[in-house]
């Protein structure tokens, strides 16, 4: 399955300067493999993108990460949208967000790369861990959007993607 919602966001943020690639992480592969794999791309920040089903094994996932590796996780997509304070009280991640994530990844960059505390600048959409929920954004135009970066979706055949909703 494309993950289609990453690929959105990985366009938006490179083209405001930021770099993104995208792990899929396969139904068997073992831990040591993925954690490999984050540290080949040596990431500032690390984001799962997550629907109910996926949560399970996510937040084991999470867990093994946060043990050997000192990065800053954020959860995004459906899970985390519709159940944020159960992701943020997992202790596995340290934001979530709600909703599109396009403008609020992006803002979050852009805070982070400043230096600045992310739970006192207050980002629409991005909850904090220990802190109140965030202003919710109202939904994207999409007019407005670049397409997603389709390089990181390793398709091999001939594939159209055509999402009849969001937000
Ligand atoms: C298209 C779609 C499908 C397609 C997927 C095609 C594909 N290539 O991905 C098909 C038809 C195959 C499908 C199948 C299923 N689907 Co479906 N699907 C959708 C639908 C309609 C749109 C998803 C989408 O692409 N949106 C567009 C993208 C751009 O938005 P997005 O993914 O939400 O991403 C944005 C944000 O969530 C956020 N975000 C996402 N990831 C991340 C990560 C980070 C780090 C951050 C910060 C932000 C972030 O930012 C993104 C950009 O703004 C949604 C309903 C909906 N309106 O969302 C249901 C939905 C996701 N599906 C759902 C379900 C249940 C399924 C199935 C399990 C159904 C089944 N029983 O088989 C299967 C699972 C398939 C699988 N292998 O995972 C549920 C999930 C519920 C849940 N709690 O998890 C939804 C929400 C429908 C519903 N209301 O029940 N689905």
């Amino acid at each position: 399955m494309a993950s289609v919602g990453p690929a959105f966001i990985a366009s938006y943020i490179r083209g405001q300067g930021h770099d993104a690639s995208l792990l899929r992480v396969k139904p068997d592969q073992e831990i040591h493999d993925i954690i490999g794999g984050i540290e080949k791309e040596s990431p500032d920040i690390l984001g799962f993108s997550l629907t109910t089903r996926q949560w399970v094994r996510a937040v084991s996932i999470a867990r093994e990460i946060r043990e050997k590796l000192d990065i800053p996780i954020i959860a995004g997509g459906l899970h985390p949208t519709f159940a944020a304070s159960t992701v943020l009280e997992s202790g596995a991640f340290d934001y979530v967000c709600i909703g599109e994530g396009e403008e609020a990844v992006c803002d979050m960059l852009a805070c982070l790369e400043k230096g600045k505390d992310v739970r006192t600048t207050g980002i629409p959409n991005i909850w904090v861990k220990g802190s109140g929920c965030p202003v919710i954004r109202p939904p994207v135009l999409i007019d407005r959007l670049p397409f997603m970066a389709r390089d990181l979706l390793d398709e091999t055949e001939g594939v159209i993607h055509i999402s009849t909703m969001r937000g």
